[in-house]
């Protein structure tokens, strides 16, 4: 029988550890970026040194969105597989390394490239704008980082199965996989882009470039990528949150089934960021937002669950009557609180992805700030808070430092600040947005256009929430360094992991079947993308020549 862990092996800790440090510094710098931006496009502030608004721009999106994600989803993953699956063993945790290493060099090529002005592409790096060629290899090899340190993440996973044939696989270990097999099949996209477009354009081998091509792979991947940032923070909300609450998760079976689903569906629908692209024909636009909407089920199966944890939770505190439950929520424990308000961002987050995704609405917001509204109150509120309240129990488990309550107590100011300045920066980026204000750019006036005027109130807001933000962001560090200097205990901390109201059912054996989900996966991206990539090569779209604009 198997035995279960209940710790995350020393030698696996300092590798999450070094990841964790990555977080931290990239939040910083990735924070201090945003909160200038707010300050230019509020129409009050210049910036120094002649920086370029757009240079910052791309280091402030590459920093959070793709550098801060990655370190810490690599982190997470391993201290999951490392916690319910085992410790890792030297193979495993030496490709963990090398992907760590390969992350880093990666990440420092790409940031001297926007540092020194070569590559202020923004985040997308959306063709015809033309970066230095070092800034896309930096690029790939973060992602190929990434898959180093997955593939000894899908080892251990592996071994596991091997070792205990027959059983049912610990779900943070099961959910850890799914993540990664969901990156592999996506990142083809990105790197095909990269290494057969990008990188022969920028140093010449080729004059022009197939724009529409290379925004399709790039979206093949990016769609799934904000998946790839989401399920840890539900791997959090399924497997840790009940224990938290010292409660039980909902059904163990649901919450495989809703990470399938995210396997299934979160590729074939990168169209859904090109509805108002040309060279893609209506019907596969149409197909894709159909695909676009299946994968809204996982994440309403998992409102769902939420709900059930919490109102069990307080029935069994004694609450009586619909929302008495709500009450009897610990909102003294930080954990609890950063994760809960993530959830409620949620709320409306989802509800403009879904906004976005029906065709004729997104003619209205696409292009306009409310669009990054929308990504502020998903990746920036449910990820990025959920990954904090992580921070404060795996930290001090792999440190054997103690949640002290002045650690907890800044958790809570941090979820509160958070809360404020996401709220008021995100809200006025929404109605901003409904009233035409543009995104990715600098311009706060626009030559005093009169459309212009109603959106500096709005821009102004964006500045007082982005201030709030940044005061937030110094509290996260702050607990960060209190979290792993705070004084030592023999008690090591608990890394919770929930047990489910359907623990002891007999395990589903097709959610474990490799083989399946990966032939299911292929067949809907085939389905999805196999026309329009071909009308892209067959149809003579012309080709672009590379621009420096900034
Ligand atoms: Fe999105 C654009 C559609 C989710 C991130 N999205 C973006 C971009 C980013 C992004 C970064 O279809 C901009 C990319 C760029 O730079 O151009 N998005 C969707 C849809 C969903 C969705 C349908 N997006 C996300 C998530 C992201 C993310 C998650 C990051 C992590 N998005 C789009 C579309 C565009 C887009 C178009 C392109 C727009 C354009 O024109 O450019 C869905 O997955 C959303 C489903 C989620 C729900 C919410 C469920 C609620 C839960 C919370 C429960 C709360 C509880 C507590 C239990 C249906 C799980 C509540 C307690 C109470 C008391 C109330
Ligand atoms: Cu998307």
């Amino acid at each position: 029988m198997f035995a279960p862990h209940t710790k995350v092996d020393s030698k696996d800790s300092k590798l999450v550890l070094a990841n964790m440090f990555w977080v931290a510094f990239a939040l910083l710098i990735g924070g201090s970026a945003g909160l200038l931006q707010t300050l230019v496009r509020s129409g009050q502030f210049e910036l120094p040194f002649g920086i370029g608004y757009y240079q910052l721009l791309t280091l402030h999106g590459v920093i959070l969105a793709l550098v801060m994600t990655f370190f810490f989803i690599m982190g997470f993953q391993i201290a999951a597989l490392s916690r319910t699956a085992g410790p890792l063993n030297n193979k495993e945790r030496r490709l963990g390394w090398i992907g760590f290493w390969v992350m880093t060099v990666g990440t420092l090529m790409a940031a001297v490239m926007i540092a020194t002005n070569e590559a202020s592409v923004l985040y997308t790096f959306y063709a015809p704008l033309q970066a230095h060629v070092i800034f896309y290899i930096g690029l790939t090899l973060v992602i190929v980082g990434t898959w180093l340190s997955a593939l000894g993440q899908m080892m251990r996973y592996f071994r596991w199965r091997k070792e205990n044939k027959g059983q049912k696989t610990p779900l943070l270990s099961y959910m850890t996989a799914v993540n990664n097999l969901m990156w592999y099949v996506c990142t083809i996209g990105v790197a095909s882009t990269v290494l057969f477009q990008f990188i022969p354009w920028s140093v010449g081998w080729v004059e022009t470039i197939n724009i529409t091509l290379s925004r399709t792979l790039f979206w093949y991947f990016g769609h799934a990528l904000v998946y790839f940032w989401l399920l840890p923070a539900y791997m959090v909300w399924y497997a840790v949150m009940p224990k938290i609450l010292g409660t039980k998760g909902f059904s163990d079976k649901l919450a495989r089934l809703a990470f399938v689903l995210f396997l299934f569906f979160s590729i074939p629908v990168g169209i859904h960021h090109q509805l108002v692209d040309p060279g893609i024909d209506a019907f596969w636009k149409g197909l894709q937002v159909v695909l676009t909407f299946m994968v809204i089920i996982p994440s309403l199966m998992t409102a769902f669950s939420m709900f059930a944890v919490f109102e069990t939770y307080g029935r069994n505190k004694g609450a009586t009557g619909l929302l008495d439950w709500f009450k009897k929520l610990p909102w003294s424990d930080a954990r609890f609180v950063l994760v809960f308000i993530g959830m409620l961002f949620f709320v409306p987050g989802g509800l403009g992805g879904i906004i976005n995704a029906s065709g004729q609405m997104n003619q209205l917001v696409h292009n306009t700030i409310w669009i990054v509204g929308h990504f502020h109150i998903t990746v920036g509120a449910p990820v990025v808070l959920t990954y904090f309240a992580a921070m404060l129990f795996l930290l001090p488990h792999i440190t054997g430092h103690k949640i002290d309550r002045i650690a907890n107590r800044l958790g809570l100011m941090l979820a509160y600040t958070w809360a404020l300045g996401m709220g008021i920066m995100s809200a006025a980026m929404h109605f901003a947005g409904l009233r035409g204000a543009p995104r990715r750019s600098t311009f706060s006036e626009y030559g005093g256009a009169p459309v212009a005027e109603e959106w500096i109130t709005y821009q102004v807001m964006q500045a007082v929430g982005g201030s709030f933000l940044f005061i937030a962001i110094i509290i996260a560090i702050l607990m960060f360094l209190k979290l792993i200097t705070g004084p030592k205990t023999d008690e090591i901390e608990e890394f919770p992991v929930a047990e489910f109201l359907d623990q002891n059912d007999s395990p589903v054996r097709w959610v474990d079947n490799w083989r399946l989900l990966f032939i299911i996966t292929a067949f809907l991206v085939l389905i999805a993308y196999t026309v329009p990539i071909t009308q892209m090569f067959t149809e003579n779209i012309p080709g672009a020549k590379g621009f420096k604009l900034w």
